[in-house]
């Protein structure tokens, strides 16, 4: 009952949009080029390279700055309907601050987004992934206050310049990285501040959360009339199943669930908002450090059902174990404070050369299908979902291939199932810098050569098999490329 005939006849429908997607540092460059202010990786990377595996950093990474033509040439070869990228908040504005803002980079995003209409690629907009501002961090960045008008401050400036021509806008990438990972193994300053204590990541995440609902609100007030367009978050959702039927495993699973992203997506999404009930009352018993950050009323009916769409990122999944402890955290401050269960993946998922990364079963339907009972029935976009192989040449990457054409099968299950899945953007369009893990671990659909100067791109085996997917919206299993040359249909 595994022939391909039988999984051939399940179509992508039509308006299923397909993408990829990058963020700013990871792939631009030019990190000090045409105006372009310091960002927290600037900084880190320069002052803390022992906290990336090669010592590496993203001053130039794929240099879109200089290659976006030939970035949305790939685009079109993929025959792909979208392209998720970011804008870097220093590049548009050197300062961090919206009163100086810099034309070169404007002009920047511009350009990128008038070669992609050019070609009928939607640009679907992160206005923040992880390139904080330096002057902004050094204000103390997340854990200010202000932080809420500094952002909605320059999400009218991402607006007003490319609203008129971009639909989708994500205010924010991973939350939960941002305020409980960010950094967190490169030793460094912005690790410091930012998990020091778990207060700290409530507060991150109250303020995170309050400046997306100012942008929204913004967006829905000031620009949407005009511009027609939508505005959502993406939260990054792996899958967590209990490791048994067992009331421990089911008890445990659901805790790390609403720690891992519950935190982020209950104040938005639920209908009640507010941080997820039990994660609160098992940390009140514990400590006051979340009642310190909890939401006033006000921000909670004032965050509540500010998405129009809900953004998944997804990788992976792992079983959680409620009879044993993590003995050793991986996030300091929140797993301390909750005593998280043990978790790990089943030994037979295959694992990709991330540590943290496993091919796990049917994980995007049971990541949807869960996401959607808790949250009534949001349209969802997958904005990222990829596979890691080692640094160097991998351009007959099977693996990568098997990986995506298992995404594919759990896309196909959400939409049998009537779940509200209008898209899906592979991660990553290329290879580009993969933050602590450096050039290491390679995520791109094209390989980049990053000792060339020209950054050459070269198309792996999988951009062909995506490319197949994208165009015929099913999965042939029997599709193999006949030639590694690849040409725009
Ligand atoms: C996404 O995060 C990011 O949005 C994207 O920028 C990134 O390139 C992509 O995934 C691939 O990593 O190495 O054990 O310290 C996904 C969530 C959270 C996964 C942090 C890696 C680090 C684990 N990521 N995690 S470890």
């Amino acid at each position: 009952c595994f022939g391909s005939t039988v999984r051939q006849q399940r179509r992508f429908p039509d308006d299923f949009i397909f993408g990829a997607a990058t963020s700013s540092y990871q792939i631009e460059g030019a990190w000090n080029e045409d105006g372009k202010g310091e960002n927290i990786y600037d900084y880190e990377t320069h002052n803390y390279p022992e906290g990336i595996a090669d010592g590496s950093n993203g001053d130039i990474a794929a240099d879109s700055y200089h290659n976006y033509k030939r970035d949305v040439e790939m685009l079109r070869e993929l025959g792909v309907d979208a392209y998720r990228f970011s804008i870097s908040w220093a590049r548009i504005l050197p300062t961090g601050f919206a009163d100086e803002v810099n034309p070169a980079g404007i002009a920047y995003y511009n350009n990128l987004i008038d070669e992609m209409l050019k070609y009928n690629i939607a640009p679907l907009v992160t206005i923040y992934h992880w390139d904080l501002p330096k002057t902004l961090q050094d204000l103390g960045g997340f854990l200010n206050p202000e932080f809420v008008d500094w952002f909605e401050d320059y999400a009218r400036v991402v607006f007003e310049n490319f609203g008129d021509r971009v639909k989708k806008f994500i205010t924010f990438n991973e939350p939960r990285e941002i305020c409980i990972v960010t950094l967190m193994d490169t030793g460094s300053d912005v690790k410091d501040k930012l998990n020091s204590k778990a207060v700290t990541t409530y507060l991150c995440a109250k303020h995170l959360l309050v400046a997306h609902a100012k942008a929204y609100k913004l967006y829905d007030q000031e620009f949407r009339a005009k511009q027609g367009g939508e505005c959502g978050i993406t939260i990054s959702v792996n899958w967590f199943g209990a490791a048994t039927e067992s009331p421990e495993d089911i008890v445990a699973a659901e805790l790390r669930r609403q720690g891992e992203w519950g935190l982020f997506a209950h104040p938005i999404f639920s209908a009640e908002g507010g941080f997820p009930k039990e994660f609160g009352e098992a940390l009140i018993e514990k400590n006051a450090s979340l009642v310190l950050a909890d939401f006033t009323h006000e921000e909670k009916a004032f965050i509540r059902g500010t998405a129009d769409f809900f953004g998944v990122n997804h990788y992976t999944a792992s079983l959680v174990y409620g009879n044993k402890k993590q003995t050793e955290s991986f996030l300091p401050s929140i797993m301390d404070e909750l005593e998280y269960n043990y978790m790990e993946p089943d030994d037979n998922w295959p694992a990709a050369a991330s540590s943290w990364l496993t091919l796990a079963p049917d994980s995007i339907f049971k990541t949807l299908s869960h996401l959607r009972t808790l949250y009534n029935d949001p349209v969802f976009y997958i904005t990222e979902n990829g596979w890691s192989t080692k640094n160097g040449l991998d351009l007959f990457d099977d693996d990568r291939v098997r990986y995506y054409r298992a995404s594919m099968e759990s896309l196909l299950n959400s939409l049998d199932a009537g779940i509200k899945l209008k898209g899906y953007m592979a991660w990553s369009l290329m290879d580009n810098f993969e933050w602590s893990a450096g050039y290491t671990e390679r995520f791109g659909l094209y390989h980049v050569d990053f000792s060339d100067p020209a950054r050459t791109r070269t198309p792996k085996k999988s951009a062909f098999v995506y490319k197949h997917i994208v165009k015929h919206r099913y999965v042939d299993y029997e599709y193999e490329p006949d030639t590694m040359t690849m040409t725009i249909d």
